[in-house]
């Protein structure tokens, strides 16, 4: 088990790297609707990245290598490379390569979890090449965020097979490279009705199923906990106590809603606050934990105003460090010791109004 970091004293604020992923810069598509906005070229979404103060990227395999399913492995690692200089000629880096098992005729029922033993095997072999992408790039990580694999209707699958099969899965991919590590995003619902591997805290214990659990952490996303009825910051500090926080991407998300994505603190400031602090009093990126905005764009933005919810996400955060780190720990602790409650709610939200006293 990793040892706990302290609180960090107030006045010292941590110092973070942002990333986002390709996806985030987007056309405005939803399944209501056609694009709204151009495509905008991967060398140009790298210089927005800079230029917005963002430090690396997140990449789907084929956001990296498009049609990767139809490529050879030296044309993947071709391709792979070129995209490294891009990276490197924007002055980036790349968090993590991510499989996209959700868009393949082999994945339509699930792809780690699929019924079928041929297309479980697909997911299983994508995943390795997802890996050798990530080396090609640099990047040590791989996320997992397991879209399909779940059910439509409970009778489908059985549960427990389904575990065991992500786990025998995520062990493939632990052989495959002894140095990658292994983050599985959860999220309760959408695409499939019901998701295997809902929450954070069951993305930890199967962490622990797997051959090498020091090398299977989690990644925490706002919206998903949300989705799951959870509190986005419990959820870190869940994931922090365990040691398998190493990843997150921040956004917002109003209620049990479809997943919104929307810029970070747009919905719900003291929760986004809450969210800030656990990461920073827990010393969270000291160790080179990457912070992620999953955020998307409001299909309303015009071309040119597309990358807004990156620039006030980021804002926000550092705006919320602020406020964390100016909080008044000795007053707030006071009033746990009196267990005046009311007193610490008006503090707070005063806190973040910035009005004084
Ligand atoms: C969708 C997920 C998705 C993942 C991405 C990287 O709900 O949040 O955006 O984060 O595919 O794995
Ligand atoms: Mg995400």
């Amino acid at each position: 088990m990793d040892s706990q970091p302290a609180y960090t004293p107030p006045g010292a604020k941590g110092e973070y790297r942002f990333s986002f992923g390709p996806w985030n810069i987007d056309e405005g598509a939803d399944p209501f609707g056609p694009p709204v906005r151009q495509p905008v070229a991967m060398a140009e979404k790298m210089r927005v990245c800079r230029e917005l103060g963002f430090h690396g990227m997140q990449f789907h395999d084929d956001d990296a290598v498009p049609e990767l399913d139809t490529k050879s492995a030296a044309e993947i690692g071709r391709q792979a490379r070129q995209v490294r200089r891009l990276l490197e000629d924007a002055g980036l880096e790349a968090e993590f390569v991510a499989p996209r098992l959700w868009f393949s005729p082999c994945t339509i029922d699930g792809a780690y979890t699929s019924n079928d033993p041929q297309c479980r095997q697909y997911a299983v072999d994508r995943s390795r090449t997802a890996i050798d992408i990530a080396n090609e790039l640099g990047a040590r990580t791989l996320v997992l965020w397991l879209a399909r694999e779940g059910s439509y209707i409970r009778e489908s699958k059985n549960p427990r097979v389904e575990v065991l099969q992500i786990r025998d899965a995520i062990d493939a991919m632990l052989a495959h490279d002894p140095q990658i590590t292994i983050l599985i995003e959860p999220k309760p619902n959408e695409p499939v009705d019901s998701a295997i591997i809902p929450t954070i805290g069951h993305a930890v214990g199967l962490a622990y199923l797997t051959a090498d659990p020091a090398r299977v952490g989690c990644l925490v996303e706002t919206a998903h906990s949300i989705l799951a009825g959870l509190d986005p910051a419990d959820d870190m500090a869940y994931g922090l106590a365990h040691g398998k926080l190493r990843s997150v991407h921040l956004n917002d998300q109003g209620g049990l809603k479809f997943d919104q994505d929307k810029s970070f603190g747009s919905y719900n400031l003291r929760r986004a606050f809450n969210q800030v602090r656990v990461l920073e009093e827990y010393g969270y990126g000291r160790n080179g934990e990457w912070v992620g905005l999953d955020v998307k764009v409001m299909r309303t933005q015009k071309q040119d105003a597309n990358t807004k919810h990156l620039r006030n996400s980021l804002a926000m955060f550092k705006a919320l460090l602020d406020k964390v780190v100016s909080l008044d720990r000795e007053r707030e602790a006071e009033l746990i010791r009196e267990r005046d409650y009311e007193e610490l709610d008006r503090y707070l939200l005063h806190h973040l109004l910035g009005i004084a006293g």
